[in-house]
């Protein structure tokens, strides 16, 4: 499995070989490359235009091992196909939230796609307390666009089940069936533990049975809801905005999974940045209360975003087709009453998944940068058992939970409790 990394020049040959991305970047001047991957997978490079900054593109390259780890945890580079038709299946489906690519190479497993210059990382922005107006409508636009359009709900049962066969993503799928489904709740090796986290919530995640039980029902739903193309891997690290747009990066881990894996990822990391803010406002001298407010809020409307987006288009969709996906004809009191229903399982599923990737970045090996940034380990491990109590409420209550309001209003109350302990 040897594998070399391009050097720069390397890369900026390469690339000039390539018409569509030589155009781009200029044909009259040197390529400046800088290797910015800071991800798990991959490696990531800058290639911009010596004489013109402006005129820049990222490469991606996926080497036959998981990065994070190196040779030692060997996968497929074929996941880099993957990654281009998930990014190309949801950008035609929200071209205004998926950056744009340019060219692929299914021998060196790369491709070149649009630089967001201009954008940060989602994650680093909340740490830096930076309010985003957009963000809300934004990503609910894409959740609701993408879950439903790859969905049963949507598209022919033919048409359905070819993509669903063209689409199985084994060994990234397994990833997250171990790291966030698996390892998490047991004694694994890979586990990694903050130095204050007190051992009697790392036991309880092993021992408490409604915990257990539960986290074992969104395994389950995990491996065996195939009920449209996810991204499978929607944290706020794979999410790129500035104050006025929001593009989705990252999909690797598509496959066609169950839609609250999307929507519980997402609120799953809002909820990490909300009970870490405590510390990075604190240490910076400022009351946490206004921003964690805010983070509360985009909880609370890209949950209801969405939800009203997706029923919208399951409604319009069913009026220009005439027909109902339970059958008979569009707009019955039963075709509402399903719609109802399946929302309100799709919500519970949310909070499910939600608690599992909470979790996962408390105790498992890929970790989160607002956690892992809090240099008080008393401080950082308050945070972390946090995280944990609302994650567990959120998998054993997930189906009493009425409203995503609840959820904020739960997710302050287990603040205020720890905070008087
Ligand atoms: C071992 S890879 C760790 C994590 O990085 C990705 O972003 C996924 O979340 C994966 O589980
Ligand atoms: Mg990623």
């Amino acid at each position: 499995m040897h594998f070399e990394a391009f050097s720069s020049s390397e890369l900026a040959a390469y690339l000039r070989g390539i018409p569509a991305v030589s155009a781009r970047l200029g044909d009259d001047s040197e390529l400046q490359v800088v290797e910015v991957g800071d991800g798990n997978l991959n490696y990531v490079y800058f290639v911009s235009s010596a004489r013109d900054p402006q005129r820049s593109v990222v490469v991606k390259q996926a080497p036959p091992f998981l990065r994070l780890v190196g040779e030692a945890w060997p996968l497929p580079r074929e996941r880099m196909e993957r990654e281009v038709a998930a990014l190309r299946r949801f950008g035609a489906l929200c071209p205004q939230h998926v950056p744009s690519v340019y060219h692929a190479d299914s021998e060196k497993f790369l491709m070149v796609m649009q630089r967001l210059d201009s954008h940060r990382v989602l994650r680093q922005g909340l740490i830096d307390g930076i309010v985003y107006p957009h963000l809300a409508e934004h990503l609910s636009t894409f959740l609701a666009r993408t879950l439903f359009h790859g969905s049963d709900l949507y598209l022919a049962p033919d048409a359905k089940k070819a993509a669903v066969g063209g689409d199985i993503n084994t060994e990234l799928c397994r990833i997250t069936e171990d790291l966030v489904f698996t390892f998490p709740f047991e004694d694994a090796p890979s586990n990694v533990y903050s130095p204050a986290l007190p051992a009697a919530a790392v036991e309880r995640l092993r021992t408490h049975e409604p915990l257990r039980r539960a986290a074992g029902e969104m395994k389950w739903a995990f491996m065996n809801h195939a009920e449209t193309l996810v991204h499978g891997d929607l944290h706020t690290g794979s999410i790129m905005a500035n104050e006025r747009e929001t593009y989705v990066i990252d999909p690797e881990f598509a496959f066609y999974g169950p839609m609250g894996f999307d929507t519980g990822a997402f609120i799953a990391n809002l909820l990490l940045a909300y009970y870490a803010r405590d510390w990075h406002d604190r240490a910076a001298g400022r009351e946490p209360a206004v921003y964690q407010r805010w983070l509360l809020e985009q909880v609370v409307q890209v949950w209801n975003g969405f939800a009203q987006k997706f029923a919208e288009l399951w409604r319009a969709h069913e009026r220009e087709t005439g027909r109902a996906y339970i059958g008979g004809g569009a707009g019955t009191r039963a075709a509402g009453a399903f719609r109802e229903d399946f929302v309100r399982r799709l919500f519970a599923d949310t909070l499910g998944f939600a608690g599992c990737k909470m979790i996962r970045r408390i105790v498992g090996m890929a970790k989160v940068a607002e956690i892992t940034s809090i240099k008080d380990d008393a401080v950082r491990a308050q945070v972390e058992v946090r995280c944990l109590r609302l994650a567990e409420a959120l998998l054993v209550q997930r189906r009493e939970l009425d409203s995503i309001e609840t959820v904020a209003a739960l997710a302050a109350q287990v603040l205020e409790q720890a905070g008087h302990e």
